[in-house]
């Protein structure tokens, strides 16, 4: 198989290069958003009204976390599935159909948010990209969601088609590795987006069409956080299939455990999506042991990424000790760091450590309430998807990019300035935002100067915070600009020889080592449907019982508990229970 990607499989390939090429336009748009924003928010360079900072910032949030992410790791599942199946998708055209889909939707919501710099048209959907109530958008807005959505439910359908018609012919073979992780990544997807599905298609739609009057806020939050929570797992976890798939391979050796990747996987699986109310500990309409519940099944969602830290620098060490590395550390020094690849990705697994962290912070109920809504939170996930996830991405891309077009590479060394920049400037950047957190300046706000304000401990003013953020923010845009500059320089090269061929890494320790549970979807799904189940079926019940299911008959918030909400649901089993029983021994003496 010493075949480049598009040389198996031309047809796939052009799909994949499209969804690249839609994913980097919204990159361009939403980091053009990006620097707006920084110089604005820290005062450094303004030329809009402030009205409009929350237009820039929702194109900013909808176009990166929904149009970068998303339309790359469609991308990338379609070359895993072909790859590791080495099968055509089964009918092209449905294919070309679901991204056709994705694509209309995501300009029709891109319009619905960019007409909102004229007052020519009618139209604004500032939303921010969480779109709460009662902030309400243009229909437009839900409408291209929805088919966005249900574009990723199709190319889901076609994975598992593909996946279906392979086991036919394979039956006693173990799905593999990739295609293992598109699967479980699939599944969770759609239990995921069942939660926004029914918040716009039930609710915030209707509304906005004038269909229905009012919609209960706390109601469709929740199940945008449903979907909120899991959807950073669907960006996460495409990054991670890199991490363990591609990265072993370029540090030079095997992944470690195939079975160990498993279970990642399947963890994620079942514990995203019963997780999400950990957005919401703030919100005064949810009882505190369901945010208790949210916040256990979040320390145990740890597990998988602690895993993966482990399997994933064990790869790169047996990489780098098949280069001659040695040492307790000194193997560090054998891994191939001038390779923008490996480098990209290594320091995109650096930060995102760092990102865990701030996750553990943000997860536990009483310390969120210390940085929730502020700067903070900003700070957290442009480590996580901004840097773990965009920053493994972008160094996929050089990894991809000649196999999709058959081209070699314009600048290996652009690249690894490129990944390097953003590193640094992510440095900057994400740290004075976590510091500003802990100062309680506020996030989504367009003109939070404390001017005048003294702020003197040993972590410095808040004028050298802000200089941080613009620093790092200028140092992103200027990686955005290499990555571009790249990305034009590789798709106009003519030189196409000697490329590397499309494979993936080895395992130390094979789906032979794994127990064939592992590879039982239906049980692992069933299992998932179960814990959501528990876990959103008691506070969606008393959010629709308190505020209505349209809302807004809100009624005084009485704190519940889950200790007097379990009692109130087991009294009348037990007392009719105990009247049963006392009827029963009742009758049996008297018959005696
Ligand atoms: Fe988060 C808020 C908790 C992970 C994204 N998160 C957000 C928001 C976003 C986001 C976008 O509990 C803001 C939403 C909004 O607008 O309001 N998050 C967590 C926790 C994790 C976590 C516990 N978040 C992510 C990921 C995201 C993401 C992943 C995107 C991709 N987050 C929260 C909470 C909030 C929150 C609360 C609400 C805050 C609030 O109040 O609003 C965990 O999944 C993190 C686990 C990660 C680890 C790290 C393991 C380390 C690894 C690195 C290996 C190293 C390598 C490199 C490979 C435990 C895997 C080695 C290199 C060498 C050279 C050796
Ligand atoms: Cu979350």
């Amino acid at each position: 198989m010493s075949e480049t990607y598009i040389d198996r499989f031309p047809a796939e390939a052009k799909v994949i290069r499209s969804a690249f090429y839609g994913s980097f336009l919204a990159l361009a748009l939403g980091g053009l958003f990006g620097i707006i924003q920084t110089l604005h928010r820290t005062g450094y360079y303004r030329f809009m009204d402030s009205a409009d900072y929350y237009t820039v910032l929702t194109a900013h949030g909808v176009f990166l976390v929904i149009s970068f992410t998303i339309f790359f790791l469609v991308g990338v599942f379609t070359w895993a599935v072909t790859t590791s199946l080495d099968r055509e998708l089964e009918d092209i055209r449905f294919t070309w159909a679901w991204y056709g889909l994705m694509a209309l939707g995501i300009t029709l919501t891109g319009i619905a948010i960019l007409a909102g710099f004229t007052d020519a048209v009618d139209i604004s959907s500032s939303v921010l990209f969480t779109f709460y109530a009662p902030l309400q958008a243009h229909p437009m807005f839900y409408l291209g969601l929805v088919l966005f959505v249900v574009g990723t439910w199709l190319a889901g359908a076609d994975w598992f088609r593909s996946w279906w018609a392979w086991k036919q012919e394979h039956p006693d073979e173990r799905i593999p590795l990739p295609t293992f992780m598109v699967l479980t990544t699939m599944i969770m997807w759609y239990l995921a987006t069942l939660g926004v599905a029914v918040a716009i298609l039930v609710f915030l739609l209707p509304w906005s069409l004038g269909l229905i009057d009012n919609v209960n806020p706390t109601l469709t939050r929740t199940l945008f956080w449903f979907f909120g929570h899991p959807v950073v797992y669907f960006w996460l976890m495409p990054a991670y299939m890199m991490w363990y798939i591609l990265l072993p391979k370029v540090s030079g050796g095997k992944l470690f455990s195939d079975p160990l990747a498993r279970v990642v996987f399947i963890l994620f699986l079942v514990l995203s999506v019963p997780t999400g109310i950990h957005h919401q500990y703030l919100d005064p309409g949810i009882a505190e042991g369901f945010k208790f519940i949210a916040m256990t099944n979040t320390m145990f969602l740890l597990l998988p990424s602690l895993l993966t830290a482990f399997t994933v620098v064990a790869s790169m060490e047996h990489g780098a000790r098949q280069r001659g590395g040695t040492g307790y550390f000194g193997w560090l020094k054998a891994l191939p760091w001038r390779d923008p690849v490996f480098t990209g990705m290594a320091l995109a697994g650096l930060m995102f450590a760092a990102a865990g962290f701030s996750g553990m912070i943000n997860a536990g109920m009483n310390i969120n309430y210390l940085v929730h809504n502020t700067f903070w939170v900003v700070g957290h996930f442009h480590l996580t998807v901004g840097t773990g996830v965009a920053l493994t991405f972008m160094a996929a891309t050089y990894w991809f990019l000649p196999q999709i077009t058959g081209k070699a590479l314009w600048s290996r060394s652009v690249a690894l300035a490129q990944v390097v920049t953003w590193f640094v400037g992510m440095t900057f950047m994400s740290n004075a935002m976590h510091r500003a957190g802990l100062l309680g300046i506020p996030r989504r706000t367009a003109e939070p100067l404390y001017e005048g304000f003294e702020y003197s401990a040993v972590v410095g003013s808040v004028g050298e915070l802000q200089a941080q953020i613009a620093l790092g923010g200028l140092l992103l845009s200027l990686s955005l600009l290499l990555f571009f500059a790249n990305l034009i320089g590789t798709v106009r090269n003519s030189k196409s020889d000697s490329l590397p061929a499309n494979e993936y890494a080895e395992t130390l320790s094979g789906p032979e080592d794994s127990p064939l549970v592992l590879d039982n979807l239906k049980l692992w799904t069933g299992i998932a449907i179960v814990l959501v189940i528990f876990a959103y079926t008691f506070p969606l019940l008393s959010i629709i019982e308190r505020g209505g299911l349209f809302g807004p008959d809100i009624v005084e918030f009485v704190p519940l508990s889950v200790w007097s909400l379990s009692l109130a649901a087991i009294e009348p089993v037990v007392t009719n229970t105990a009247t049963a029983v006392i009827d029963v021994v009742a009758a049996v003496g008297v018959s005696q």
